[in-house]
């Protein structure tokens, strides 16, 4: 552990830190402030990093990878690891007294990390998070534009459902390139290669239907997971991770039930998963969103106790990208941020977006605000802008319907604003009949590829996360703030 000692009242300062994980909050609050921690415990397992989790504690926080320290000029304090494959670097910031105790303490082998005073942390921010990219041989391709099933049909996809979208994106002459298939295509978790039985075929007849209507396919898989009804399971119970019980240990709760997690120590779940990849781009899917992979990452008892949790993760996702190639396009999801760089070309940074504004009963009671939620995501994702040196950011889809969806168009237009600031991949998930002229306008112009914006301070937040940026300022408060409304995106005025 390193520790630095800042003699700054604790009331002076604001904080910016990052979750472990793509749903993981990141936020930008005043150092007095008290982070909130999930209620319910396997929420930690899904949402946080079960070995850090977030202190609960007013006046303590911690990040993972970076963390900086704002003063009211702007200057401050940045903290970051300056390598990730290895180990997971956490970071604490704590109000004692007067003064402001920072930690740093790796988990892995030592680690060189930067730490820095500064009179302008964003720069700085900025400037660390690209040499962590550099040094890690970060891949940041071209934004590619992609239609996903999910938050249309979420598990009741068909596959003419999917064809019947990009028909009419190819009728409407919808820029998209890639088209890709979500969860509930398989037969269970673990199961990608067989049919599901309400899908209506088979995943490896789309890619042909898309090519021929121009589009690259793409496809979901949560390579990572084993449900305890699956074949994989019956097949091979002794690849999952288990608990210090020996069991295998449950690692989430979503599809009803509790789910496993292989054991990336195991040389034979790493052909197993070099196997999966290279199958499915095999049957014609060179895009591939890879969730869920904090699966592989989780505190537990591993065949080789030798190798970190760190390692084991970076073993297993290097497994993936052998067996689907080079120049496959790899979009990591619900997955480490940091120890991702340089294997996957894009990432989400930040929880799902839902066609509601926010979950507050979820959020406030119980203090959990890494579910779906059109104002958690645009919170977390603005708040780790910096990221696009690590890959390109996914902020999530634009969600452009009316019908079907609780967003005003207020809040509609903030999820454009998001999309533009972040800069990354753009992604659409409307059943596109539904949209007319202004949903489809809306479309248009969430497709369109930008730069990613900077903020233009820290020192001051509508509604604690990074909001202020040089193009427009968003507000996710429910009162109306300088001349943006609640839940708004404003655009400065040039
Ligand atoms: C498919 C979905 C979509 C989505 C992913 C991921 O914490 N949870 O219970 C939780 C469930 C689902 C989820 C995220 C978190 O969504 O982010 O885009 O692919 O899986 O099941």
């Amino acid at each position: 552990m390193t520790e630095w000692t800042l003699d700054r009242p604790p009331a002076d300062l604001r904080v910016l830190v990052s979750g472990y994980q793509s749903w993981s909050e990141a936020e930008l609050r005043p150092l007095t402030d008290r982070p909130s921690v999930p209620l319910m415990p396997w929420r930690h397992q899904q949402g946080h990093d079960p070995a850090f989790l977030p202190s609960g504690e007013a006046g303590v926080w911690r990040s993972h990878t970076l963390i900086a320290l704002i003063r009211p000029d702007g200057g401050g304090w940045v903290g970051c690891a300056l390598d990730a494959a290895h180990t997971f670097t956490h970071w604490e910031a704590r109000a004692e007294g007067d003064a402001v105790r920072v930690t740093c303490t790796p988990e892995g082998p030592p680690v060189e990390v930067a730490w820095k005073e500064t009179p302008d942390v964003i720069g700085t921010v900025e400037r660390l998070s690209a040499e962590l990219g550099r040094r890690m041989n970060a891949r940041t391709p071209a934004p590619l534009r992609v239609w996903c099933s999910w938050y249309a049909y979420y598990r009741q996809v068909t596959l003419d459902a999917v064809v019947d979208n990009a028909r009419l994106a190819r009728r409407l002459d919808l820029p998209f390139d890639v088209f890709q298939l979500d969860d509930g295509f398989h037969a269970d978790l673990g199961d990608w290669l067989e049919p599901g039985a309400h899908f209506g075929g088979h995943a490896r007849d789309l890619p042909g239907r898309l090519r021929d209507l121009g589009f690259t396919p793409g496809l979901w898989l949560a390579p990572f997971l084993a449900s305890p009804t699956s074949r994989l399971f019956r097949d091979h119970p002794g690849w999952m991770l288990r608990g210090q019980d020996g069991r295998p240990l449950p690692v989430g709760h979503n599809w009803g039930g509790p789910y496993f997690a292989l054991d990336t120590t195991r040389p034979e779940v790493l052909d197993w998963l070099r196997n999966l990849t290279a199958t499915v781009r095999g049957w014609g899917y060179p895009y591939l969103k890879l969730d869920f992979l904090y699966g592989a990452a989780l505190p537990g008892v591993r065949h080789d106790p030798g190798v970190g949790r760190a390692q084991a993760y970076r073993n297993a996702l290097t497994a993936l990208r052998e067996g689907a190639g080079e120049d496959a396009f790899l979009l990591g999801c619900g997955a480490p941020l940091a120890a991702s760089i340089g294997l996957v070309d894009a990432m989400r940074t930040g929880p799902d977006v839902a066609p509601l504004w926010d979950d507050e009963s979820r959020r406030l009671w119980l203090g959990d605000a890494s579910g779906p939620s059109a104002r958690n995501a645009v919170h977390t994702s603005l708040s780790r802008w910096y990221q696009h040196a690590w890959y390109q950011p996914d902020p999530d889809v634009m969600i452009a319907r009316r019908e079907l969806s609780l967003l005003s168009r207020t809040e509609r237009h903030t999820l454009l604003g998001l999309l533009d600031t972040v800069g990354g991949l753009r992604a659409s998930s409307d059943p596109l009949a539904l949209l007319d002229p202004e949903g489809l306008d809306l479309l248009r112009a969430s497709l369109r590829v930008s730069r990613p914006d900077r903020p233009r301070t820290l020192t001051e937040s509508f509604g604690g996360a990074v909001t202020h940026f040089t193009r427009g300022t968003f507000n996710l408060l429910d009162v109306p703030m300088a001349s943006v409304p609640p839940h708004g995106y404003r655009e400065r005025d040039a």
